[in-house]
């Protein structure tokens, strides 16, 4: 079993719900437990300004799916939630799935780079990966609870109840 930490995000189409979706959706995979999640967080957009407000979540499963087939029904998810590539960089979507750790594994190549190389700059990935992990070691990226210190919070916040 492999302990892996996914982000999930979206600002489309009652975001809240595509989180709960996604999450349950995580739950159901083959060979795969999802053992917690954190709270749901509210955020401006990182990116592109014309877009609503993001929720994000991370999730932290046990794995036997190898990272690439972890990656691929991850992908699946996305497209049956209604994601839509429109091709924009940081654009709006129903549903982002992220794989930002995979046991201490570091590997790149055209399909996967894990750990997802933007975690450090993202308060919306940093901050919710603390509620599940605070003293997680991120392969390559060094503890946590350093790359927290290096990145406000600015603007993020925790939702209460449902979302
Ligand atoms: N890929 C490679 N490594 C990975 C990995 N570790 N996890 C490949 C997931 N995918 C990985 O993905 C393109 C390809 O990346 C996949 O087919 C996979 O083979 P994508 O989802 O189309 O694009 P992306 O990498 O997510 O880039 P994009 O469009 O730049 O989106 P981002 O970077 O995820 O940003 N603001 C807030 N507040 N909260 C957000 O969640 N999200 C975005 C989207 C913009 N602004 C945001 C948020
Ligand atoms: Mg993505």
């Amino acid at each position: 079993m492999t302990r892996t930490y996914v982000g999930l995000g979206s600002n489309l189409d009652d975001p809240e719900k595509q989180i709960q979706m996604a999450l349950r959706a995580l739950a159901a995979l083959p060979q795969t437990t999802l053992i917690r999640h954190s709270a749901l967080y509210r955020s401006p957009p990182m990116g592109p300004q014309d877009q609503p407000d993001y929720i994000n979540a991370v999730a932290l499963l046990e794995t036997d799916l190898p990272a690439r087939e972890l990656l691929h029904c991850m992908l699946e998810i996305e497209r049956r939630q209604g994601r839509v590539r429109t091709g924009k960089r940081w654009g709006p979507r129903t549903l982002d799935l992220d794989l930002l750790v995979y046991g201490e594994e570091r590997w790149s190549d055209e399909l996967l780079t894990v750990p997802h190389p933007e975690i450090p700059n993202r308060a919306f990935v940093l901050y919710p990966l603390s509620e599940l992990a605070p003293d997680l070691n991120i392969p390559g990226f060094g503890p946590l609870a350093e790359l927290l210190k290096a990145c406000p919070a600015e603007g993020l916040r925790r939702c209460h109840g449902n979302g």
